[in-house]
């Protein structure tokens, strides 16, 4: 991951301070990219340790087309506490738009469905996109997506994502993010009968909290270690069939964890 520690560098040396919503004041570069060779092993930071299974439970959270964090309390995930109502509700987030986006006339479009259908049906399409950006439904969400829209693209026998995001938290956000897209790439391969080539990550507004440059600092100074693998049941035929058990990490053996305060 040293593609993400060089972007981290670059964001802490160039990016140019500015003002935010959160009211915490950021360093920040407009229109980065990683691109991240899946081959080479699975993308989760090593000069820092990661909560893996909230990476995987929120991104089962989103694949169900759940939006209350019932089910992430369940599993022992409080990330996205900060932004839930009291009844745990974050209103037409993620998991409401990747499997239920609502169209004209009443009719909801199970995208992730449809995505995995065409990359089956029409490898060559141009066309398997996923958008969580739905304009008509802004001020019901309690955040905006940051992962704004995903594109994939089959070589056969590879399968490639391209992610769109307007906002990374580079510090806390961006690093789950990345293994995030990394498994979905994954999950999605598997279900499609294709092996994961690329995770290709571009950013818009990617940014350092100032209440985070310290930790920054600190993850810099640190060496990388190698890479952990991540194996997909091999029998997994569905997206809708997927449970935890069908996900294992192996060889994940990092740095400490080292604490930072997330932005509301
Ligand atoms: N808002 C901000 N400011 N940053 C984000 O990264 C972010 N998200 C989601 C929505 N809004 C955001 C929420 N995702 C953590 C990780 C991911 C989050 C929110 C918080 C976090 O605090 N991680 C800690 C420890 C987690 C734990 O142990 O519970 C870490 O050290 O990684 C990004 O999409």
């Amino acid at each position: 991951m040293q593609l993400y520690l060089q972007l981290l560098e670059k964001v802490l040396k160039q990016g140019i301070p500015k003002r935010d919503r959160t009211g915490i004041g950021t360093y920040s570069l407009f229109g980065e990219q990683l691109r991240i060779d899946l081959t080479q092993g699975f993308p989760l930071l090593t000069t820092k340790k990661l909560y893996w299974k909230a990476i995987v439970y929120e991104l089962l959270w989103f694949l169900r087309g759940d939006t209350n964090t019932r089910y992430l309390h369940q599993n022992g995930i409080t990330i996205w506490d900060e932004w839930a109502d009291e009844n745990g509700n974050l209103g037409r987030i993620y998991g409401a738009q990747w499997r239920s986006w609502r169209g004209a006339n009443g009719k909801t479009v199970d995208q992730i469905a449809w995505v995995i259908e065409q990359i089956k049906k029409d490898p060559d399409s141009r066309r398997l996109i996923v958008s969580a950006w739905n304009p008509a439904e802004l001020e019901q969400m309690a955040l905006p997506p940051c992962h704004v829209l995903f594109q994939f693209y089959v070589h056969y026998p590879y399968l490639s994502c391209k992610l769109y995001q307007r906002s990374g938290d580079i510090f806390l956000g961006v690093p789950f993010n990345i293994a995030s897209y990394s498994l979905l790439t994954h999950l999605i391969a598997q279900v499609c009968g294709l092996i994961p080539k690329e995770f290709i990550h571009s950013f818009g507004d990617i940014h350092l909290y100032a209440n985070h440059v310290d930790q920054a600092k600190i993850q810099l100074g640190r060496e990388p270690k190698p890479l952990p693998k991540v194996y997909i049941n091999p029998k997994l035929d569905s997206i809708d069939n997927l449970s935890f058990e069908d996900i294992e990490l192996e060889g994940y053996d990092p740095h400490p964890a080292i604490k930072a305060a997330v932005a509301v």
